[in-house]
């Protein structure tokens, strides 16, 4: 096969670790349709800086859609049902979300992912994520399918233990990584966004992370 068709089917997946995935571009080919589907769920729940449990302001801006969004605050961190501040139900996980996270866990290999939870992250440029594992959802057998769009980041994946040495991985708009298995519970971040204009999302980066988290 010559070169030229190679590249109509993009990058090939990468394995970052067992069962932890980069699909290079794999959200590329609904772009559009994903940004009108997020355009009305920002408008109902707009983002916001969640404080940790310590009383500490967030980097991230953060908001949700699905039927269950994840929320920090004094009394911890924890999935709710509805939005805090409207105090209506959290906007409902778009159909093209759906899909595009159904179709990237079965390129990396977990099967039958319905995702009932989506964070929708906000990173100005300077916006860090600390090392952290998620572990507020119910089932660790599900995978998280994370979409990352606008600037670039260095996400740093960790292991088993805070301490353990990290790897960073270069994300790119419209990339896709997905992780689950014996990877779930890894510690991972993501290091200060650095300053920059994308042509498409302007100067910010806005990462989707998916979990079937009730
Ligand atoms: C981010 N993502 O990439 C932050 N968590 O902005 C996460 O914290 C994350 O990308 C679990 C699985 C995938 C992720
Ligand atoms: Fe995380």
């Amino acid at each position: 096969m010559i070169q030229s068709d190679l590249d109509l089917f993009g990058p090939e997946p990468q394995h970052l670790a067992s069962q932890t995935v980069l699909l290079p571009g794999f959200a590329l080919s609904v772009l559009e349709p994903l940004l009108d589907a997020l355009r009305p769920v920002l408008r109902a729940a707009p983002l916001r800086h969640m404080q940790t449990p310590g009383g500490l302001n967030m980097a991230v801006a953060l908001t949700n859609c699905g039927a269950l969004g994840w929320v920090s605050d004094a009394k911890g961190y924890r999935y709710t049902t509805s939005d805090p501040i409207s105090g209506q139900a959290w906007p409902a996980l778009p159909q093209v979300l759906l899909e595009l996270a159904g179709r990237a866990a079965l390129a990396a290999g977990f099967e039958g992912f319905v995702p009932d939870a989506c964070l929708i992250n906000q990173y100005l440029p300077g916006t860090r994520l600390s090392l952290h594992q998620d572990r507020n959802e119910r089932d660790f057998e599900q995978p998280i399918v994370s979409i990352s769009l606008g600037l670039p980041a260095v996400f740093l994946l960790g292991g088993l233990q805070r301490s353990d040495r990290t790897v960073r991985v270069p994300l790119s708009h419209g990339d896709v990584l997905v992780w689950g298995g014996e990877d779930r519970l890894r510690f991972h971040g993501v290091l200060p966004i650095k300053p920059g204009l994308h042509s498409r999302m302007g100067e910010r980066r806005i990462n989707l992370t998916l979990r079937k988290a009730g």
